[in-house]
């Protein structure tokens, strides 16, 4: 079965180490991650998903964080601001300073992204083929109230999401288009799943990609979701102020009608929520969802797994 994912960082992450933990390696499994968040720092660039993925997949991450290498540390790091260069909130480990290293050494010898992906999770045997959502450079920017536009990852790290904001946007997003591989893994796949990560910053960038929504839209395979709100709060995160800014309710059922149902014109067939969402899963099989409320935390690997395959048997796949 080809299974393929949309995924930001940490949550998408974790839900597609359950799922490999649930399909082994008899099947093939594509995962789209995005970009937006991707920066120059140092002079080097900085991919906080694609390594968030690599690194959870591949089994080094520090595990409590989410992002970032197991066993860090921060010689350079403290050796750059001793020049007064770099910011306090946002620092790069030593080890994780290799990884941006490579890439930039690769990306400066001609590779694209999607390559130099490809060449950098080889090492890590991540287990699923791990392509950026585009090779251009895009970046996700936030558009304040108080009409300053800065980085995603300034107002998500230095702020804390706490700067309030009337949007998004993502920088060259009209010339970029999908990285070797996109639009065939939504084409081929049997089933798609968008995992619980951030709606609007990360699965929403993916989207925001000319040609990945329409690809979406009328793929054969079934599209399935995962809710990263439960009972009215993120998982993980601050995806609440996201949802906020573009003037969602932080909720299961206001996320899935974001999303939409591919009948209505939208991108997804099922929604799966958490116990104490039933009442959304009712009000959406309602109007003609599949969807259903499980225990929905992905505490261990385990649960992940089983959550994985409560999404996929929401769509009649089975692995
Ligand atoms: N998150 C933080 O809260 N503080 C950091 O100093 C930080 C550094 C960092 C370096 C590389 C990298 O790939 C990720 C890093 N992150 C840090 C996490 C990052 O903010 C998240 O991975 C993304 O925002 C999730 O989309």
């Amino acid at each position: 079965m080809k299974i393929t994912v949309l995924s930001g960082g940490v949550g998408g992450a974790r839900f597609t180490r359950g799922l490999l933990a649930l399909v082994g390696t008899e099947h093939q499994v594509t995962v789209i991650a995005n970009t937006g968040d991707d920066m120059w720092l140092h002079g080097v660039r900085v991919c906080p998903d694609l390594d968030t993925l690599m690194y959870t997949l591949g089994g080094a991450v520090h595990e409590e964080q989410g992002w970032g290498r197991r066993g860090e540390t921060r010689r350079v790091s403290d050796e750059l601001a001793g020049y007064d260069l770099g910011w306090d909130w946002f620092t790069l480990g030593d080890l994780d300073l290799a990884t941006h290293l490579a890439r930039t050494e690769l990306l400066r010898d001609g590779l694209p992204l999607s390559q130099v992906t490809a060449r950098l999770a080889a090492r890590w045997r991540p287990g699923v083929t791990l392509l950026p959502m585009t090779d251009d450079e895009v970046e996700t920017h936030v558009l304040l109230d108080d009409g300053r536009e800065i980085h995603f990852e300034e107002w998500w790290v230095r702020h804390r999401a706490t700067l309030p904001a009337r949007g998004f946007v993502q920088t060259n997003i009209a010339t970029a288009t999908p990285a070797p591989g996109v639009l065939s893994a939504l084409s081929d796949a049997d089933v798609v799943v968008v995992p619980p990560s951030n709606p609007v910053v990360s699965v929403g960038t993916i989207l925001a990609i000319p040609g990945v929504r329409d690809a979406l839209t009328s793929t054969d395979a079934p599209v399935v979701g995962v809710s990263p709100v439960v009972g009215g709060a993120p998982v993980r995160g601050m995806a609440d102020a996201c949802l906020t800014a573009i003037g969602v309710e932080t909720t299961a059922l206001a996320v899935a009608q974001h999303y939409g149902r591919r009948a209505d014109g939208g991108i997804l067939d099922a929604w799966l929520v958490d116990e104490v969402d039933a009442p959304a899963a009712a009000v959406l099989r309602g109007v003609g969802w599949a969807s259903r409320a499980v225990p929905a935390l992905m505490t261990d690997v385990p649960t992940a797994a089983r959550i994985a395959a409560d999404a996929l048997s929401l769509v009649d796949r089975r692995p």
